[in-house]
């Protein structure tokens, strides 16, 4: 039998399901496309059988269709992120060690050369989506693995996290009850589709429900409010740097246009906001704005939504809301304890939203989890009169900028690799555009000379554009404690608190 999601657009027909830079597409032409994709990757064998296919591709058509494609072949699809440069790209392969990378035409210059370093093809969509007989196609069982996501971690590199076909299931049914999707919805998106922001909670919940979802190739404040304008939406869902973004493109514009802005925000039914803090303040400007007050939510890419405030009823400014549909979610202590009620502690989340492993690492796994099968998030939280606010979280190492989720211990590798460089420390330092704004002390060694250009131009060479600092500082020495320990709170002081 197929996928339940494939079973679903079989019946979903000739609905309107993508409008994406290449075109408009019904359900059975992605049915049909992903079928073809998944033939050729078979290429005559009966089942993937958890093979990694990577897939470098923009938002749009051409992405959908391959990742379904991946899916319905039996393999697992790991999205690259199409904003990475080269090196990040390689450490994606060598780590998921796929059997080929699926590339779009305009972007497979990108991974040739570390695909062709190890072996591997790089072939292009437009060859995989071009027509061919598929055949026979397997029976997946939800149980397997469906995809892989990078996401960066106290230690290490970036690790793959694996999550099932019956994952995306229980995540995509809890968010459909949650805010009450319906066929006939549409929404925008903009997101990147290497999380799982945007492939789950916008992309397969909308596919799921035989909703219509609009893709734009990236996020340009003006075309976002341009398409809200025509009231064509029903669902719109960010992440607060880009709430941010639009307020401020909306406070720039004309009255009358601020007036159409308005109202086709308006038509929405839902406007929801998550992936990092959103201040109170972009809440309520946003609200004076539209009408709409943003619903905000909590999850991560291990375990999909796990908190979120509610469709009907009060939403709480500087709260999370409840747990959704099918998550277990506690508070514990250092010993791993409930707390009492009104005390804070670490969000622990356990159910069939949650993932199973990060990729061939078992060790991470299995300290990610409790005994009793509770995943151990790393946020600390605390229940107020029914709803969690977030406090934060415990390693000051893990940054958020923008929604990308940074490791301020990789960044800080790939600077000491500088030959100028003695010694750094990465901080986030708090910044009402980005949440964390990415920031480097520098140390030199002695009689080296560097500067902020090169140093910036360095980490670009290596690193996604988001970890790259916003700001070097350049010390005599780092600030230390009492041990010699450099305190990360000292270094994000010295670079100040930008303004408003
Ligand atoms: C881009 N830049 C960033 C950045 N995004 N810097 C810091 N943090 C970011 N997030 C860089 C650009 O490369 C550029 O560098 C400079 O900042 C200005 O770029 P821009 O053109 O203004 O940025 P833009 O491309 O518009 O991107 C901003 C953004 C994007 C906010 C639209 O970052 C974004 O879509 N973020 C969403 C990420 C997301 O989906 N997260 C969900 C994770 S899942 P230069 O050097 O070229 O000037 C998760 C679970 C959950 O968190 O709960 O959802
Ligand atoms: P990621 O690992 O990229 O999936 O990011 C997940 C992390 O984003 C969580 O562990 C939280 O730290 C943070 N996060 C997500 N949603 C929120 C929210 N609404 N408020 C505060 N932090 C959030």
């Amino acid at each position: 039998m197929a996928l339940p999601l494939i079973q679903r657009a079989d019946r979903h027909g000739d609905r309107l399901a993508l409008l994406a830079p290449e075109g408009t597409f019904s359900y059975a032409d992605l049915a049909t496309a992903s079928a073809t994709v998944a033939g050729r990757l078979l290429d005559g064998r009966d089942d993937l059988r958890g093979e990694r296919v990577c897939l470098l591709t923009p938002p749009g058509w051409d992405y959908v269709a391959a990742t379904w494609g991946i899916w319905r072949a039996g393999g697992i699809a790991v999205p690259l992120a199409v904003s990475h440069p080269p090196p990040e790209l390689a450490y994606v392969l060598d780590d998921a060690q796929p059997e080929v990378v699926i590339a779009h035409t305009g972007l497979a210059d990108r991974i040739a050369e570390g695909a062709a370093a190890r072996g591997l093809e790089v072939r292009t969509t437009r060859e995989m989506l071009t027509g061919f007989d598929a055949g026979q196609l397997p029976d997946v069982d939800p149980g397997c693995a469906a995809m892989m996501l990078y996401t960066s971690g106290t230690t290490g590199r970036p690790k793959g996290v694996v999550i099932s076909h019956a994952n995306i299931q229980a995540q995509v049914e809890s968010l459909s009850e949650a805010w009450g999707w319906i066929p006939d919805d549409r929404i925008l998106l903009h997101l990147p589709l290497h999380h799982v922001h945007g492939i789950v909670n916008v992309l397969t919940t909308a596919l799921w429900n035989g909703a219509a979802c609009e893709i734009m190739p990236s996020f340009d404040p003006v075309d976002v409010w341009q398409r809200l304008a025509t009231q064509e939406f029903s669902l719109y869902m960010a992440v607060p740097t880009v709430y941010r973004r639009l307020i401020e493109s909306w406070s720039g514009a004309p009255e009358n246009t601020q007036k159409e802005w308005s109202t086709g925000a308006g038509a929405c039914r839902l406007m929801v906001s998550g992936s990092a803090a959103l201040p109170v303040p972009t809440l309520e400007r946003w609200r004076e704005m539209t009408g709409h007050t943003l619903l905000e939510r909590y999850g991560m890419t291990e375990i999909g939504m796990a908190l979120s405030n509610p469709l009907e009823g009060e939403r709480r400014p500087g709260f999370v809301g409840a747990p959704l549909p099918g998550v277990e979610v506690r508070l514990v202590d250092e010993e791993e304890r409930p707390v009492s009620p009104g005390e804070p502690g670490q969000i622990n989340v356990r159910g069939p939203t949650v993932f199973h492993e990060y990729w061939r690492r078992p060790e991470a796994t299995a300290e990610a989890f409790t005994d009793s099968g509770w995943f151990r998030t790393g946020d600390q939280a605390v229940v107020e009169g029914g709803a969690y606010r977030i406090l934060g979280r415990r390693s000051v190492d893990i940054l958020k900028s923008g929604g990308e989720k940074i490791s301020a211990l990789e960044i800080e590798d790939v600077l000491r690799s500088h030959p100028a460089v003695r010694d750094v420390a990465v901080v986030g330092v708090p910044d009402p555009a980005w949440g964390d704004r990415v920031c480097a002390a520098i140390v030199a060694e002695p009689g080296a000379t560097t500067g902020e250009d090169e140093l910036r131009l360095f980490a670009k060479e290596r690193l996604a554009p988001y970890k790259v600092p916003k700001d070097f500082l350049l010390l005599d020495d780092l600030p230390r404690n009492a041990m010699g320990k450099v305190t990360k709170p000292a270094v994000s002081a010295l670079f100040g608190t930008p303004g408003g």
